[in-house]
């Protein structure tokens, strides 16, 4: 074979469900390139990756780890992503930047639907990408049934390029179908080549069969070849898989156990071959970089306690330089990333991945550029809906200013979160993607900011209103030494159709009450609103102010407001008060089989279904949409997610308010007037 020329540095997203292994695939990558000496493992949690302290606590990936490494003389970025549906942003982001994305998977039928929406998105954004089927060591499944349900689930056709070899129960080599050579694994090592075992040789022939045939639908020569029975030569095989695997046309699938290494060389042997460099992908992502620019996005935005911020970045074209200017900003440093380590490099050139320093004015998914020119734009993806959320109060009152620091810093980190001040309950509010994401969350408000939080759920935004009106008589008098206060008011309150919200009318005639204090009547009415007979906001009343009296002396704008919110106290009562709960419109993405599940969920939530249909562009999955109450929601998205494998989501808005009576409506009263009593 003819040397290849090195290519520029290139960029592999680790992506799969959650657990899969992603990051035992780095740690063993980093030891199959030579990277580290010694291999970490999940257990012990001393790998490369998850080194916060909040991923060590759950053994879980929390956040993109970023590290490089080189194999045979070329650089490779690997961008292990955290796999739970909660941190799905983190992982959307990588993927953007990545040449290629090697989507790790467990070789188990029953979860193979976990992988959908992922392998939509690889495909929805034509992201070459391929398969590791990890845990072959520990699988009770034949391949073809792993396969098949996989296929299940992606849109473009599965080509297996591997065979396994086993020995009894275990997994101990395979046949790569290419080059139909039979191989040992060797754990720590790359495998040795064997002789063909007997019983493997048949399968070979029908796998390879398969992978040619899948291969001949994208290219004529091949199925020509194929029809005249002429063996293509692996050259040839090797050159479709690349074409195929660069327009996301194939997937090819891989065979290993990360723990064990087994497959691992095999798959980096594919990355080195068969996938595209930076400048390809650039052009894919339509960055067009003027003749000699600089060119970057960035992909993740870090907060260190000792390194300050980092913006991780992905070089398109030109050079990146300590001190220089890109995108208007001073480059403070350019740095390696290995897991949480840093190392000064100085300067980065195409495909690189490379952590900046203190660029404080930069955001991720930024495109930017040393000329400040444009280069394109990246279509990053959209910042995901949030699904859940808790409310947090500073447990020291003190930190409440370095709370909001520490929170927009949280928020740079991660686009998935956001933060609230809710105007009504005053509650500081934290939006996020499920229970696990907020409690990461809280996690690092503690560790790193050393600000502890109480959580809790979010008040409800219940209002109320009134059944029917009454005309009431207020007066505010009072003799005290020198000047005097009065203010008399009639007012004449009703109940509004719903939505039309608070209406003040001045119907006083012939002058009983100046006109100068009719505005502070109305402020003392909406000052009554704020809190009614029931302990809520109060909404949809009409107010008219049709008599009163006044003295020359003592009336005052105060005495006026006074009296007009006596009337409100004391007219409202009388009013049939009754509690409004705000309903939401719930719109439920499903895989169709889970329809009906979603149905009981919406009833066992006091919801009601307004109808489903097939979800557009997502063939297999239904949309079912619904009114729910507003204290029925937060926590949906568990037990949706409990339901559905994890795939299950939902959009909301606010829809209406609705009466609530009954023994739900009393308790809900009776919880609020003792917290108003609590103070
Ligand atoms: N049997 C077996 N177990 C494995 C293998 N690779 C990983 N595991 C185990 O799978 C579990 C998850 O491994 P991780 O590497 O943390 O998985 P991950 O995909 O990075 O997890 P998230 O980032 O949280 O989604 C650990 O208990 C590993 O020991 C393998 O090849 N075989
Ligand atoms: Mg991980």
């Amino acid at each position: 074979m003819v040397a290849k020329a090195a290519e520029a540095p290139r960029c592999a997203a680790l992506v799969g469900p959650y657990l899969s292994g992603k990051t035992t695939l780095l740690e063993s990558l980093l030891f199959a390139t030579g990277a580290t000496n010694r291999k970490g493992t999940a257990k012990e949690g001393n790998m490369v990756g998850d080194s916060s302290a909040e991923a060590r606590a759950r053994q879980m990936g929390v956040e993109l780890n970023c590290a490089s490494s080189e194999y045979l003389g070329e650089r490779w970025t690997f961008l292990d992503c955290p796999g739970s549906v909660e941190l799905a942003q983190e992982a959307q982001n990588a993927l953007v930047a990545a040449d290629v994305a090697v989507v790790v998977c467990e070789p188990e039928i029953s979860r193979a639907l976990t992988l959908a929406p992922l392998l939509k998105f690889l495909d929805d954004r034509k992201i070459p990408h391929m398969l590791f089927v990890n845990k072959m060591d520990n699988s009770s499944y034949r391949v073809r049934e792993v396969l098949e349900a996989l296929q299940a689930v992606s849109s473009r056709p599965l080509v297996l390029r591997q065979v396994p070899i086993r020995e009894g129960d275990a997994v101990s080599g395979y046949v790569d179908l290419v080059s139909e050579r039979a191989y040992r694994y060797k754990p720590g090592q790359p495998s040795d080549l064997i002789k063909m075992p007997d019983d493997a040789a048949e399968r070979e022939k029908e796998a390879r069969t398969g992978m040619l045939e899948a291969l001949a639908d994208f290219d004529d020569t091949l199925l020509e070849q194929l029809l005249e029975d002429t063996i293509p030569t692996p050259q040839e095989v090797y050159a479709q898989l690349t074409k195929d695997l660069a327009g996301d046309l194939i997937v090819p699938v891989f065979l290993g156990a990360a723990e064990r290494d087994h497959g691992v060389r095999r798959l980096l042997k594919a990355l080195r071959h068969e996938v595209p460099g930076p400048a390809a992908t650039a052009k894919r992502l339509g960055i067009a970089p003027a003749a000699g620019d600089t060119v970057a996005t960035i992909i993740k935005t870090y907060h260190q306690p000792h390194t300050g911020k980092l913006s991780l970045a992905r070089v398109w074209a030109g050079t990146l330089q300590d001190g220089m200017s890109l995108g208007g900003h001073r480059v403070g440093s350019v740095n390696r990333m290995t897991g949480h380590e840093l190392a000064k490099l100085g300067s980065a050139g195409l495909g690189d991945v490379v952590a900046l320093g203190r660029m404080e004015q930069t955001a991720t998914g930024q495109l930017l550029t040393a000329s400040g020119k444009p280069a394109g734009t990246v279509d990053m993806p959209e910042k995901l809906p949030a699904v859940f959320s808790l409310a947090i109060t500073a447990i020291n009152r003190s930190d409440e200013v370095k709370l909001s620091a520490a929170l927009t810093k949280l928020v740079e980190e991660d686009p998935s979160l956001s933060i609230e001040h809710n105007q009504e309950t005053h509650e500081l509010v934290l939006w996020g993607q499920g229970e696990i994401h907020l409690q990461i969350t809280i996690d690092r408000l503690r560790l790193k900011y050393s600000l502890p939080v109480k959580s809790h759920r979010p008040t409800v935004g219940y209002k109320e209103t009134i059944r029917h009106g009454v005309r009431q008589h207020a007066r505010h008098k009072r003799q005290s030494g020198g000047h005097g206060q009065f203010g008399d008011v009639h007012v004449d309150i009703k109940p509004q159709p719903r939505g039309l919200g608070f209406e003040f009318q001045n119907e006083v005639v012939g002058g009983s009450i100046p006109r100068n204090f009719i505005p502070s009547v109305e402020e003392g009415v909406r000052e009554y609103l704020v809190r009614g007979p029931l302990g809520f906001p109060v909404v949809d009343v009409a107010v008219a102010l049709f008599d009163g009296q006044y003295h020359a002396v003592d009336s005052s704008d105060m005495a006026f407001k006074t009296a007009g919110r006596m009337a409100m106290s004391e007219g409202m009562p009388k009013c049939g008060p009754v509690l409004l709960e705000p309903i939401f419109h719930v719109q439920i993405s499903i895989p169709n089989e889970f329809t009906a599940r979603a149905h009981g969920l919406i009833s066992g939530r006091r919801g009601q279904i307004l109808g489903f249909d097939a979800k557009a562009g997502w063939p297999g999955w239904d949309e079912v949409s619904a009114h729910i109450p507003q204290s029925e929601l937060h926590d949906l998205i568990i037990e949706l997610r409990s339901l559905t494998l994890g795939v299950g989501t939902f959009a909301w808005r606010f829809d209406h308010l609705q009466e609530l009576i009954g023994r739900l409506a009393d308790k809900v009263v009776e919880q609020r007037q003792a917290a108003l009593a609590a103070g």
